[in-house]
């Protein structure tokens, strides 16, 4: 008879997941992994304090009666948004794993109905995803750093929970990058910011364009205008990857602003001020949560555009 751990994972499969278990026993050496890249220099310290010491490494105080790590990987595509402006329509993409609620309450919904059957339970947790996602066989890395699932390429989602299932059969196992990588330098030729590198395999995240255009700051002056190609974060590195090649058609939203509604984006009205199905559709799209630097990432890009470089 098959163990509840492999009924469970069937089960989220069918709802279009993959997804791995493991034993709560390793959360310890992700810890002490990230500490060791930063004692390397391969992570900054200010990066360590600022991202990882609000994760959940904590179980006990989040789900006192876990026992395993369910990581689960989300299938989504790119989204496009459509921008009327100076009597032209821009398109632009709004990358994977922004549209974050939707993608969350999805797998929410599937571990609603399955887990409770059996008997078990689980928590939502902030964790290094990408990390758990390599070290339990769920995805390989790129030389991007990007995590990679068969049959998803890079476009997907990744969350974690603390569970109650007894993790019978464990999935950790060495990391491993994709065999396709070796030979191929494609996305470190198309990163316009130098952050990936054949000699190391942690990318220069603090050089990443995701980094900056994510945050309030204003650009640094050696961020070329005609580099910004995404609304929020940037797709040059999956866009190039031929492991993504049968996943660029599928467009999960297609939105269009309007003159007036560009116009409004572009002005930074805040939320308050804007019309109601502007900001239903920026709610919709979870751009709500990047509205501080949205004005700023537009002009970036429809600038860019207009002057055609
Ligand atoms: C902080 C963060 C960022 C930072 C720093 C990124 C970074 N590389 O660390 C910034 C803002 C730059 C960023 C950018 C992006 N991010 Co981000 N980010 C995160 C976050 C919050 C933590 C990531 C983390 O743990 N970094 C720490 C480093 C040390 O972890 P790591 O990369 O896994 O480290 C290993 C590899 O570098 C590695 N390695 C690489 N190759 C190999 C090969 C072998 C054999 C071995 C052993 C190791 C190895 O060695 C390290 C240790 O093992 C996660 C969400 C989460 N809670 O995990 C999302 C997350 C990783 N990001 C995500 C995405 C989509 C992106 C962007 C693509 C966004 C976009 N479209 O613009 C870019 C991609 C940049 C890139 N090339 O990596 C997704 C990843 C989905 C996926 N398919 O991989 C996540 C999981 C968010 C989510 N909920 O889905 N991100
Ligand atoms: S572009 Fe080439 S090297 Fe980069 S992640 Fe894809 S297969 Fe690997
Ligand atoms: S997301 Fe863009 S800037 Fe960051 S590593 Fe990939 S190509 Fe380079």
């Amino acid at each position: 008879m098959d163990e509840p751990q492999d009924t469970i994972l069937g089960r989220l499969q069918d709802y279009g997941f993959k997804a791995r278990l493991t034993s709560l026993e390793h959360i310890g050496s992700v810890g002490d992994e990230l500490l060791s890249l930063m004692s390397q220099g391969l992570i900054g310290e200010e990066f360590y304090k600022s991202t990882f010491s609000r994760m959940g490494f904590d179980y006990a105080t989040i789900m006192p009666r876990a026992t395993s790590i369910l990581v689960v990987a989300s299938p989504q595509p790119m989204s496009t948004l459509y921008f009327e402006y100076q009597g032209k329509m821009h398109c632009v993409i709004l990358p994977p794993t922004y549209v974050h609620r939707e993608l969350y309450e999805k797998v929410k919904k599937a571990l609603n109905a399955v887990l409770p059957q059996y008997g078990y339970d689980y928590k939502g947790v902030h964790l290094p995803l990408k990390m758990l996602a390599a070290s339990t066989g769920l995805g390989m890395y790129g030389r991007n750093n990007i995590c990679y699932v068969q049959g998803m390429g890079s476009f997907f989602g990744l969350s974690a929970f603390y569970t109650n299932i007894p993790c019978t059969s464990d999935s950790w196992t060495d990391k491993a990058m994709m065999p396709e990588c070796v030979g191929c330098s494609l996305c470190i030729e198309a990163c316009p910011t130098g952050s990936i590198s054949a000699a190391r395999s942690v990318i220069d995240a603090s050089k990443c364009l995701t980094h900056f255009n994510e945050r309030k700051d204003s650009f640094p002056v050696w961020i070329e205008p005609h580099w910004h190609n995404a609304i929020i974060g940037c797709m040059r590195c999956q866009l190039i990857c031929p492991q993504n090649e049968g996943f660029l058609g599928k467009v999960e939203h297609e939105v269009t602003f309007d003159a007036a509604e560009t116009s409004l984006l572009l002005e930074g009205k805040s939320p308050p001020e804007l019309p109601d199905p502007l900001r239903a559709k920026l709610d919709q799209l979870c751009l709500v949560d990047w509205y501080s630097v949205l004005s700023r990432n537009l002009s970036s890009l429809l600038n860019r555009r207009s002057y055609g470089s």
